[in-house]
């Protein structure tokens, strides 16, 4: 790639860097050792999303991941089962880590673009028995990212949260792009964070933070992630420095998403026009576009583009995903389906 060239930079929304006015903020914040509890900017940031998500407490954490792996700990115990969809981030992204960190066993659901129904739950319960492991967590990934951003209803939501309190299941939501579903639905996060036990969401995507992510719930057990937290090394100490950022994304970044939005729908629609692609602009809910190629393969596709100054990701072998952020403007998305148009050529 020649350095000079623009880069354009769909792989993820992972990708955003800190705006001035965001950066202003991390250079202002006050700070302290936070695995004291002196830091009172992790303190805000806590509490508000605590508030914004209609929980008790929200513990800060690196990354999505230590979130979600610190919700499936602290609800379970070894020799547990998780319930998980088959593309879901949390089997298939986090490198083993409920069966390494929670010595839990995964039961995936296939789901429809990663939604499953109340009746695909009941149909992988067992009657308690000490043979069968003991069902424990269900865990529902919204919007899904190996769904293509697809964001779930709130009926779907509810029909799920229902047959789970049926059986005495809790709920997990990663709701790492929960922002996302609640721009493109309407729906405020509270009201998409009630039925579950605990939430994770990430500062660091579409927010565009460069770090940081929460896990909140009920007090008591924020206070069993926090212990877990300390245990795998996530205690931080003047993460203030972060936090703003974080607070910062949280406060000014959530409105704006549905100009990424707008951005995928533009992006699937001139990819759609392309002979040797496949592209469905109808099942664009938010930032997320995937594609099918059959020119070339997915790896292949994603080299040449990566020359050009276009960057992809292929999550399959015929399968491209570019996610939009606020680092792609509508005009660098002309501006990729342009590249993309000539390199088919
Ligand atoms: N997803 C990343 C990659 O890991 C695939 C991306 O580029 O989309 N939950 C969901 C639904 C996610 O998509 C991700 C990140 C996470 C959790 C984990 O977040 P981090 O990367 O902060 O550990």
């Amino acid at each position: 790639m020649d350095n000079s060239m623009r880069v354009i930079d769909l792989r993820s929304d992972t990708v955003t860097k800190p705006t001035p006015a965001m950066r202003e903020a991390i250079a202002r914040a006050e700070v302290g050792d936070d695995v004291f509890g002196d830091d009172p900017t992790v303190k805000e940031l806590e509490s508000e999303t605590a508030a914004l998500l209609g929980k008790e407490a929200a513990l800060f954490t690196p990354s999505g991941t230590m979130a979600n792996q610190l919700a499936i700990r602290s609800q379970t115990e070894p020799g547990d089962e998780i319930l998980v969809e088959a593309n879901a981030h949390i089997y298939y992204y986090e490198g083993g880590a409920p069966a390494a960190l929670s010595g839990v066993m995964c039961r995936c659901l296939e789901g429809q673009r990663g939604v499953f129904t109340g009746a695909d739950l009941e149909a992988a319960l067992r009657p308690v028995d000490m043979h069968f492991p003991r069902t424990r967590l269900v865990c529902v990934e919204n919007t899904h990212n190996r769904g293509g951003g697809k964001v779930w209803s709130i009926e779907q939501i509810q029909e799920v949260a229902a047959a789970a309190s049926k059986h005495g299941l809790q709920l997990h939501l990663d709701g790492a792009r929960l922002w996302n579903a609640a721009v493109a639905t309407g729906i405020a996060e509270r009201e998409y964070a009630a039925p579950f036990a605990t939430v994770s969401v990430c500062f660091s995507k579409g927010l565009g933070a460069p770090v940081g992510s929460a896990l909140a719930g009920s007090k008591s057990l924020i206070e069993r992630a926090r212990r877990f937290r300390k245990m795998i090394g996530g205690g931080m100490r003047q993460a203030g420095v972060i936090a703003a950022g974080a607070l910062f994304a949280l406060r000014n970044h959530r409105a704006r998403l549905v100009e990424d939005h707008a951005n995928a729908k533009l992006l699937s629609s001139g990819l759609a026009s392309l002979k040797g692609l496949e592209a469905t602009p109808s099942e664009v809910e938010t930032n997320m576009v995937r594609f099918g190629v059959w020119v070339m393969p997915a790896e292949q596709l994603v080299e040449r583009l990566r020359a050009r100054g276009v960057l992809v990701l292929a999550v399959g072998p015929d399968t491209i995903r570019a996610v939009t952020s606020l680092m792609v403007s509508p005009e660098d998305i002309e501006a990729a389906v342009g590249t993309i148009s000539a390199l088919l050529k």
